[in-house]
């Protein structure tokens, strides 16, 4: 496998899980997503994985403009590699999902690797008087959904991310959807470096432990061979597992689509701060941060010239 000698941090600023009242500090309007974001990158992320949310209400939202606006203001203050979701929110469409990835042309887009019960309900629990009266029933219909990447849809999606080449961010959460990737590699739809993001601790995916993370890992090597991998995990298992996919030779997913928490009881302010952590902790393992351009190196990005924002 391709030696990696620097690491790549992705901050994670807010994706469609958490809603606003779970925490004072989860970026939910345009303006707060793009703060966190640009705040992520100075301390340490040289990728960030961004979702829409409605200006009004805080809701995730397909809405390209809000997209737009988003990805766009970041451009204007830093040289983030952006990674745009084509996961969205479990409620949206295929094409409602992938329309940004289209539409803007980044450099990275996630590519969600196989259907997955993503289940969030037990959250709504937590909220006793949400701000909002969408949160409570949005976490319950979790229990309903399933999130769809059907093979047409997945065979769609890496068609249009080659037409605009854009590097997809595979989205595992179960050990099947390696499978899958191996199965559009031998089709010749997905080109090297092959860039794995595995996430974990999602409840209908694989469960966040370590002899986990070690079965992913290796069952990568035999399946696909050579790739370039990250992790992510939700809720209190992110740290614990980051941590020992650095120790593996793996890259590193935090923020707050992810965990709303910095250690257990305490609220992380933003996504930075659970940047400036694994930054530190990387660091007294020996390892160096790579900036965005190094990223962009690892990955074989097209180059932020080349993005339609
Ligand atoms: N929000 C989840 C349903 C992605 O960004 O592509 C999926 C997700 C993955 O967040
Ligand atoms: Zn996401």
């Amino acid at each position: 496998m391709a030696k990696q000698n620097k690491i790549i941090i992705t901050a994670a600023v807010t994706g469609a899980t958490h809603t606003p009242s779970l925490s004072p500090y989860f970026p939910s309007t345009p303006d707060q997503i793009i703060e966190d974001a640009v705040k992520a990158h100075k301390a340490g992320a040289a990728v960030v994985h961004v979702h829409a949310r409605d200006p009004k209400d805080c809701s995730p939202t397909p809405d390209l403009g809000v997209m737009k606006e988003i990805v766009t203001s970041i451009k204007q203050q830093c040289n983030a590699v952006v990674c745009v979701t084509t996961g969205g929110a479990v409620w949206m469409s295929s094409e409602q999902r992938l329309a940004p990835a289209v539409d803007l042309q980044p450099e990275l887009a996630s590519c969600n690797a196989g259907s997955v019960n993503f289940v969030f309900a037990d959250l709504a629990a937590k909220l006793e008087n949400p701000k909002y009266d969408w949160e409570i029933p949005y976490l319950k219909r979790t229990n309903e959904l399933v999130f769809t990447n059907t093979f047409t849809g997945l065979e769609y999606y890496l068609n249009t991310m080659n037409e605009h080449e854009i590097r997809p961010e595979f989205e595992v959460y179960d050990v099947g959807m390696i499978n899958n990737i191996a199965y559009f590699m031998k089709k010749g739809l997905v080109q090297k470096p092959v860039y794995l993001q595995f996430v974990m601790g999602i409840l209908g995916g694989i469960p966040a432990t370590v002899d986990n993370l070690v079965y992913l890992v290796k069952t990568a090597r035999e399946q696909i061979g050579d790739f370039v991998w990250s992790c992510a995990a939700a809720g209190k298992a992110q740290f614990p597992l980051v941590t020992a996919a650095l120790t593996m030779g793996g890259n590193a997913r935090v923020g707050l689509e992810d965990n709303l928490y910095l250690k257990p009881g305490v609220l992380a302010k933003s996504s930075a701060e659970q940047v400036l952590q694994i930054k530190e902790i990387a660091e007294r393992l020996g390892l160096e941060i790579a900036s965005s351009d190094e990223a962009r190196q690892i990955l074989d990005l097209k180059g932020i010239d080349k993005v339609n924002y």
